[in-house]
């Protein structure tokens, strides 16, 4: 059972370089994963300066973890679930959601499928793939997964759940009890730690006194997996290997990937205050898009011309979404009492046309224009 490695796979070599190895992957699905990779870094890049301007609250960088996020969300199929993190862009992009709904979450507009409800970035879709709502309280969705994953497994489906986290989140309870139940019920489930290295200013050195994350599998007798989190195929091969153990019914794998972020932890705090510079210049030099772009120039994919053309046109893309959902306005005040009973019992009722008779009354707020009466 002891399969942990702690020397991270990699495949994709700093010049593009591939060692022979073969990614079975069609031209098209290459240039889909480059695609998406690109989606992620404008659709990060726009959020940000979004937030700077003050037109939405609130944003998570993404830059840095594409190829962890895009690597392990091409291992899963469409009936799959994710559990994802907040820092999983790529995850929602790479199985098709449209950016305008990303925007829409981003906003908390009308449009949203949260209603407004949920902070930015937020994002819950139930297609063209089911990505649970993110929760903020880090690690509560790892028993969730493992939840979901030991349903599906008693009624006979074949369904794999990912759930992503990271360094931090191993510091969570739900870790510890989610890994101790899926590996004691061999739940269908793909632990995907992503280590970048700090949880807000804690350093991992601050985290964990083990070696590592993927050894913390051991314990609770699932075998882990250390992955250069920056190498798409890297990423994608563990990640297959462990999708397909698990829907063979083989049981759940601990996969670490080992990346990092190239900006704040979030739009609230300045990463400059606590990453020393030499961090960020070290992984500059390991850029998982550039990487990307060298192997598939090695192949004869793409050229300049090419990757310029895609990068405007995703840029564009993504601009077109942040216009429109800025264009649409916010959840109507009645929305708050909306999705939650299928029948609004009286007493609730009474307390909503409070609300909407106070909003009148004060002339700051009305049933459907959006607004809260504060
Ligand atoms: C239970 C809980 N404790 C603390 C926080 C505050 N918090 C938000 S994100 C975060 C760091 C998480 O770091 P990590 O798991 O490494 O993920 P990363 O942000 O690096 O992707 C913390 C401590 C929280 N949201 N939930
Ligand atoms: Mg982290």
């Amino acid at each position: 059972m002891n399969l942990t490695t702690t020397q991270p796979l990699q495949v994709i070599q700093p010049d593009g370089g591939v060692n022979g190895y073969d990614p079975k992957l069609s031209e098209a699905e290459l240039l889909h994963c480059y695609r998406a990779m690109l989606l992620v870094r404008a659709f990060d890049a726009i959020c940000l300066k979004l937030q700077r301007s003050g037109r939405i609250g609130f944003s998570i960088p993404n830059e840095g973890i594409e190829a962890t996020q895009v690597g392990a969300a091409s291992a899963l199929k469409k009936s799959d679930w994710i559990f994802p993190s907040y820092r999983d862009f790529g995850m929602a992009l790479y199985h098709g959601v449209p950016a305008l709904e990303m925007m829409h979450n981003m906003f908390g507009n009308a449009q949203d499928g949260a209603k407004g409800r949920q902070m930015p970035v937020h994002f819950s879709f139930v297609q063209p793939i089911h990505f649970v709502s993110i929760s903020s309280p880090i690690g509560t969705h790892i028993p969730q997964a493992v939840g979901a994953a030991h349903a599906a497994k008693l009624r006979g489906e074949d369904t794999v759940f990912l759930a992503s986290f990271g360094d931090g989140g191993t510091s969570s309870l739900g870790f510890h009890s989610g890994l101790n139940f899926a590996g004691v019920w061999k739940s269908p489930v793909v632990f995907l730690c992503q280590n970048n290295g700090w949880a807000i200013s804690c350093p991992v050195e601050e985290q964990t006194a083990s070696d590592g994350f993927a050894i913390k599998g051991e314990a609770y007798g699932i075998p882990g997996v250390v992955v250069d989190g920056n190498d798409l195929f890297a990423v994608r091969k563990v990640t297959l290997e462990a999708v397909v153990r698990a829907r063979a019914g083989g049981g759940p794998t601990l996969i670490e990937a080992q990346t990092f972020r190239m900006g704040g932890h979030s739009t609230s705090d300045d990463p400059k205050r606590y990453v020393p510079p030499e961090q960020f210049e070290y992984w500059k030099k390991r850029d998982p898009l550039a990487r990307f772009e060298k192997y598939l120039e090695a192949a004869g994919l793409l050229n300049a011309a090419k990757s310029e053309a895609l990068r405007k046109e995703v840029e564009a893309e993504i601009a077109a979404a942040a216009r429109a959902a800025e264009q649409v306005g916010p959840p109507g005040l009645e929305t708050v009492f909306s999705d939650v009973y299928a029948e609004i019992p009286t007493h609730i009722r009474k307390q909503g046309e409070g609300l909407f008779d106070l909003g009148r009354r004060r002339g700051d707020a009305h049933a459907g224009d959006g607004k809260f009466p504060l």
